[in-house]
């Protein structure tokens, strides 16, 4: 939706409300008038309505490739937005209609104000989301966005295995499955194990993964690795409201023994953390004297995360 549409939209409402004072009107066209303003509540709603689902599939149009099914949607929806008036019953049943085949895309779990904006990322999330992607709930707000967990893996590319500890649905561990020649993936929700398996499968790379149902701090000693990624549960959206996020402030793990227990897998460790991160706890991780590189994990021009790599990660010949 371009913002001389969003002005259109606005200015018709402004139109639209004012009417004449109250008491030059006669007292027998009262319900009718009430009738009036209702239709003209409804279509203001319609409108807005409107606006933001336009809005919404601009913002996915610019950042997926689109069928032409879809581009053909974002006109119709656009010229809806331009004609909208409230005398023409016939265009706010054909707007519903619309509405209710489009919601009805819309997973479940995803369809939720707070949550609709990972919905209209998904091609981002995986560029082959169309294929048969499932997520579950938490899985939509923390899995690692295709093109970041791409470098990532890109960066491990000399990696023959590695683990990735809190593998979620598996944006991760597809893409380390894409460059390396081994993943173990590790989860400790049978959930996120199921769709990990399937996600896996529609990029093709399932054999080289071999997926374990476990907490990763009970499992940890019996696995050896090049590398090994740490993506641990950050509680929810809300990691946002803090200002610094210490480590502490890790849910389900205690950070430092995750760190220890994930340095006797391989010394070459990788943690995905907040961008609010408390930085100089992050570097304090790596021990006097050794390195810490953090990276800021851009998406969408904006810094979502950092990344931190400990070992010989940081060496760009490695
Ligand atoms: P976000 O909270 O959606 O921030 O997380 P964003 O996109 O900046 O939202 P906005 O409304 O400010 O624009 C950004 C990224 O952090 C997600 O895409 C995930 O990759 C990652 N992420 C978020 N959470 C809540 C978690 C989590 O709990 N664990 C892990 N491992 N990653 C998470
Ligand atoms: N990087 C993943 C998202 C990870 S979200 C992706 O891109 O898809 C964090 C995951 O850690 C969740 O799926 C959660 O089930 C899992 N988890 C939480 N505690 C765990 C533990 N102790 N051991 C292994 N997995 C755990």
């Amino acid at each position: 939706m371009d913002v001389d549409g969003m002005n259109v939209a606005a200015e018709a409402v402004v139109e639209i409300v004012p009417g004449p004072a109250k008491e030059q009107r006669p007292p027998q066209k009262r319900r009718e008038r009430v009738r009036n303003s209702i239709g003209v509540l409804v279509e203001t709603l319609r409108i807005f309505e409107a606006v933001r689902e336009a809005a919404e599939e601009e913002e996915q149009k610019e950042q997926s490739p689109k069928t032409s099914e879809d581009e053909a949607e974002v006109i119709e929806d656009k010229v809806q937005i331009i004609l909208s008036d409230s005398t023409s019953p016939d265009r706010g049943t054909r707007k519903r209609k619309q509405r209710k085949k489009k919601k009805k895309n819309v997973p479940e779990e995803v369809d939720h104000p707070g949550l609709h904006k990972y919905w209209t990322r998904r091609y981002q999330l995986f560029s082959k989301f169309d294929e048969g992607i499932q997520l579950d709930q938490e899985s939509w707000f923390s899995v690692t966005p295709e093109e970041i967990a791409k470098h990532v893996a890109e960066r491990c590319r000399q990696c023959d295995v590695v683990v990735d500890a809190f593998c979620g649905a598996g944006g991760n561990t597809i893409q380390f499955a894409l460059n390396c020649r081994r993943v173990i993936a590790v989860d400790i929700d049978p959930a996120k194990i199921l769709l990990a398996t399937n996600n896996a499968r529609v990029y093709g790379v399932q054999d080289k993964i071999e997926f374990i149902c476990a907490d990763f701090m009970q499992v940890a000693a019996t696995l050896k690795a090049d590398a090994i990624f740490l993506s641990p549960p950050w509680g929810g959206p809300d990691y946002t409201q803090k200002q610094v996020f210490n480590l502490e402030d890790l849910s389900c793990v205690d950070a430092k023994e995750m760190f220890k227990v994930a340095k006797t897998v391989s010394e070459n460790v990788i943690m995905y953390m907040p961008r609010n991160t408390n930085r100089k706890q992050l570097m304090s991780l790596a021990g006097v004297g050794n390195l810490v590189e953090i990276e800021q994990s851009v998406f969408r021009s904006k810094v979502v995360a950092l990344t931190a790599y400990f070992g010989k990660l940081i060496d760009s010949n490695f």
